[in-house]
């Protein structure tokens, strides 16, 4: 990992974080040239880039609900228990996010309100091959259904053999997924947002993906909506000298193993606690069966950040703005008001940030590459829409007649002023005829 070593008061800056991440002009080329002609040729352009890209393409798009069924006696019951586990928890924390339309009556009966609908269809992407995660199945379906989404419809790459992952399948299963098509990569994306013969069009399209998913979901934005463009995984540990460096290494190589572009920062005032840390790696690293990935990612975007007092090392992490940040300092929960950007923050020392990729509830879809500076985690907010609501009584437009025509004359919209002016004259003379 290198070291950046800050003097009391200075701030971490960007270039001295060097974040990569930014999807390469050709990547979109390609992967607006594959929804171009998934939008134009529907089902038989998606087949074409399946068999291109996965060397394999399903007769029929559509994974049949016995299949998705069959998975859940497929699959170790031990694992069918911990998604179940999951799922109840997840649940249970997103239940908690529903917003409730609401309506305010001023005092001359005028009725202001917000009602809030869920979105009709979403689709969701689960990527495969590296990355297998059921747990991503449920951080996505969960907050949809619990929206109230009607039609959640899951869209992931079949393996070398034409067939799903039965752990895919079987989260899928207990999430309640109402449709599963086997088919990934850019021409999901594009079949999603514009339909085909086969694959429904939705109204958002969420979960992670390759540069290429990524690359699509950025281009078909505005058609239908989208959660979020996902960078590499990050971790933040803010550190004191009360840290176990074992614990801290472990947390580190948890991000770390995902991929050799995730990011992990280690920020401490403590002088010995990076030696300590780098010690464990060097003791765990060699045990580990994702030695390779896990050590390019911290040899490539490791940082230490040592500071020289504890509002430094509170100023650094806010300037990272970190995916996950974790709190391993005395008094942890002391410093949660001093933490403005962070996508979630595990605190003190047996939080661990993999019972939240999993159990804990909230939800591990999360801003990614410093831009927990101005967006929020996954949740039932991004499956549902809401209108405003406005209902004036004749004593409510009164009130507001003149504001409202001072307005309109000031921007030079005669009509705005006319569709107010005629209802205060009835308003002001209820009696008279039209
Ligand atoms: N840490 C990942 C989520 C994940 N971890 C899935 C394991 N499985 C990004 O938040
Ligand atoms: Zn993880």
């Amino acid at each position: 990992m290198r070291t950046v070593t800050l003097a009391p008061g200075q701030q971490l800056t960007s270039e001295a974080l060097h974040r990569s991440g930014a999807l390469p002009r050709s990547v979109m080329d390609a992967a607006e040239d594959i929804v171009d002609a998934v939008r134009e040729g529907g089902d038989e352009a998606v087949r074409s880039f399946c068999l291109k890209f996965d060397g394999v393409a399903p007769a029929d798009f559509r994974v049949p609900q016995q299949v998705i069924d069959d998975a859940l006696t497929q699959v170790d019951p031990a694992f069918l228990a911990a998604v179940e586990q999951a799922h109840r928890q997840v649940e249970d924390f997103h239940k908690r996010q529903v917003r409730q339309s609401w309506f305010h009556t001023r005092e001359d009966g005028t009725l202001l309100g917000q009602k809030f609908e869920p979105l009709a269809a979403v689709g969701v992407y689960v990527p495969s091959g590296r990355a297998q995660y059921p747990s991503t199945v449920l951080m996505n379906v969960v907050p949809a259904k619990v929206a109230g989404v009607e039609k959640v419809v899951m869209v992931t790459p079949p393996q070398r053999d034409g067939s799903l992952s039965a752990y895919t399948l079987a989260a899928a299963a207990v999430a309640g997924v109402d449709e599963v098509y086997a088919v990934g990569g850019a021409q999901a994306v594009a079949a999603l947002a514009y339909g085909t013969e086969t694959i429904p069009k939705v109204q958002k399209i969420t979960g992670p993906g390759n540069a290429y998913v990524a690359a699509a979901k950025r281009y078909v934005m505005g058609e239908v909506g989208i959660d979020m463009i996902a960078g590499p995984s990050e971790v933040c540990v803010l550190a004191d000298g009360s840290a176990d460096p074992a614990v801290v290494a472990a947390d580190l190589m948890a991000q770390a193993e995902h991929d050799p572009m995730a990011a992990c920062y280690l920020v401490t005032c403590d002088p010995e606690l990076p030696g300590y840390v780098s010690a464990a790696l060097d003791l765990l690293l060699p045990q580990s069966p994702r030695e390779d990935i896990t050590r390019r990612s911290l040899d490539e975007q490791g940082l230490v950040v040592q500071c020289a007092t504890l509002a430094d090392a509170v100023a650094a992490v806010n300037a990272i703005a970190p995916e996950h940040l974790e709190l391993h300092c005395d008094d942890a929960l002391a410093l949660l008001g001093a933490i403005t950007c962070a996508g979630a923050i595990f605190v003190g020392p047996w939080s661990s940030e993999p019972l939240g990729d999993y159990v804990a509830g909230p939800n591990h879809t999360l801003p990614t590459g410093g831009t927990a500076v101005f967006s929020s985690p996954l949740g039932v907010d991004d499956f549902v829409k809401h209108s405003s609501v406005i209902c004036y009584t004749p004593e409510g437009l009164l009130a507001d007649a003149e504001a409202t025509q001072t307005m309109a004359q000031a921007e030079g919209l005669w009509a705005h002023a006319l569709s107010v002016g005629l209802r205060r004259a009835k308003a002001e003379r209820p009696d008279d005829p039209i």
